[in-house]
């Protein structure tokens, strides 16, 4: 167990990479980077500098905010189209007494060689609590390449974790997001395009040469399913969520500032559910809200405008009265795949809209 004290972190100043895991077209690129080029001074400080860490999935357990995010390392794999060098091998959990005080890294949670059916690349995580049991969600690619939801379970929050000896069955894609309801039930949203391989999945069946959408098409849905009690499989078929515009619409593919690509989260608000995305190659954060944990989910806004690197992945948390937005960037690196952690607060006006957060000055 290692802790830091975030004044002693040694902070490195890292220009914008946006050379993602998929390709942005020139003109994309060109616009994010105007974007974060134009405000350079980082509003928050990266949690962890000793390694690099991303995709932070916050739950506040026993009084303490816990932190399972992945766990970025340089593996030396070309970048291509599909993130592979996206190559993360393990997770460490991190967990702290305050939201802006010492963060303890709790060492290796799950290591990649202890998943009996892991291929490669184990992605942005999430966790829950329930039956006395902590339970960690990984997202891994299968020995056939493909990406599989996993579960993983100790008696405490920061492990060790014993994975399951198979990946959840009918699960696929990446980004597990666990939410529980206020009557107890547990759901698992997840999906994420192009690397993601969600674009290969329809009707929950596998298609190898599944493709991206077109403009003019409805854009690709994540996903939703209800968790068992023992939370080791789903209940029930995996659903479509259905994300909507102010008119009830569906977005296209075309509509890639709105329209989902990946790290989705849910939490309720005054009665209300949010549900919270990236979208991806134009590197927002954007919620949306509905009364059901199925949706429709209607379009609201920005939560998080693009961060440096390409990639943008968040959770939000309550704890001690306050909310907080757990995200990442590449201060520490300047490379999009070795990201680091951050939390900033995160303000509803009165009306349950949510402050939007620019995370340059
Ligand atoms: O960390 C790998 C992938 O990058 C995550 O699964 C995505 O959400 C993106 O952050």
């Amino acid at each position: 167990m290692t802790k830091f004290h975030l004044p002693s972190i040694i902070l490195l100043a890292a220009a914008a990479a946006f050379t993602g895991c998929s390709k942005p077209s020139s003109q994309e690129a060109e616009q994010a980077e105007e974007t974060t080029e134009k405000k350079t001074e980082p509003i928050s400080q990266p949690l962890v500098s000793h390694i690099y860490t991303a995709d932070p999935s916050a739950h506040v357990f026993n009084g303490k905010i816990y932190i399972y995010p992945s766990h970025d390392v340089e593996a030396g794999i070309p970048q291509d189209d599909l993130g592979s060098h996206f190559d993360m091998r393990d997770y460490h959990v991190f967990s702290m007494d305050e939201a802006d005080g010492e963060v303890t890294d709790h060492g290796v949670a799950l290591d990649i060689k202890d998943v009996p059916w892991a291929g490669r690349q184990m992605w942005a995580p999430d966790a829950a609590f329930a039956n006395d049991t902590y339970y960690l969600y990984f997202p891994v690619k299968d020995k056939e390449d493909v990406f599989r939801l996993g579960v993983a379970t100790s008696k405490k929050p920061e492990g060790p974790f014993v994975a399951e000896k198979e990946p959840i069955k009918n699960s696929f894609s990446i980004d597990p997001a666990i939410f529980k309801d206020d009557d107890g039930v547990y759901y698992m949203y997840f999906g994420g395009i192009w690397g993601g391989q969600l674009q290969r999945w329809d009707n929950n069946q596998y298609n190898p040469d599944g493709q991206n959408r077109n403009g003019d098409e409805q854009a690709i849905l994540p996903r939703i399913a209800r968790l068992s009690k023992d939370m080791k499989s789903f209940t029930e078929e995996v659903k479509e969520v259905k994300l909507v515009d102010q008119n009830g619409n569906l977005f296209t593919e075309s509509q890639n500032d709105k329209r989902f690509f990946e790290a989705a989260w849910v939490h309720k608000y005054n009665g209300k559910y949010y549900f919270s995305y990236s979208t991806g190659d134009t590197y927002n954060i954007c919620y949306a809200t509905g009364d059901s944990p199925y949706g429709p989910f209607t379009y609201q806004g920005v939560i998080l405008e693009p961060v440096q690197g390409w990639t943008n992945h968040h959770s939000i948390a309550e704890f001690k009265g306050k909310w907080y937005l757990f995200y990442h960037d590449v201060q520490l690196s300047g490379q999009t795949h070795l990201r680091n952690i951050k939390v900033t607060e995160l303000t509803y006006n009165e009306d349950g809209s949510i402050q939007t957060i620019t995370p340059y000055q």
